[in-house]
């Protein structure tokens, strides 16, 4: 994945471990990099936060803005495939808090929301987010 290996240059021994925790368990069960995040051991910019929801700017931004929104308990929510029915508060206040989040950045003219699954979705890390992209003109059909 070449994502993987640009960013691997910069943080090499974070992505190492990850790159073997996703060899040796099932991408399900691996931590991600995602929980260093949350717990600040590895630096981010943060745009909000509470007890529940934590948003941050993605390192390999695909517009003017791109924020990540991430439940700060995993909760077996690997991927959007892996909801139940416990998961229906978290996941209202996921897209509830891009709302807030596209309004805080000025996103006024619209926006984009995208939740990737899975391998043919292009999902790379195995704790559910949701990515807020704007500041420019968005196509559709998406790549
Ligand atoms: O591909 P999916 O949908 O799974 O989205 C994962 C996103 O996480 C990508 O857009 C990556 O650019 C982003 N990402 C990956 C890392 C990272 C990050 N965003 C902020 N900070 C990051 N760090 C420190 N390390 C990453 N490996």
């Amino acid at each position: 994945h070449h994502r993987v290996a640009i960013l691997s240059s910069h943080i090499s021994p974070v992505m190492a471990s990850e790159k073997e925790a996703a060899l040796t368990a099932t991408p399900s069960d691996a931590p991600t990099i995602f929980d260093k995040i949350i717990s600040k051991e590895i630096p981010s910019t943060v745009v909000y936060e509470d007890d529940k929801v934590l948003a941050f700017r993605d390192i390999t931004p695909q517009g003017p803005v791109h924020i990540l929104l991430i439940p700060k308990v995993r909760d077996g929510l690997t991927g959007l495939s892996k909801a139940e029915e416990r998961h229906i508060d978290i996941l209202g206040r996921l897209l509830y808090t891009a709302k807030l989040v596209a309004k805080q950045e000025g996103l006024d003219e619209g926006f984009r929301i995208v939740i990737n699954d899975g391998p043919q979705g292009c999902q790379s890390v195995h704790h559910i987010h949701v990515h807020l992209i704007g500041g420019r003109q968005m196509n559709w059909p998406p790549g």
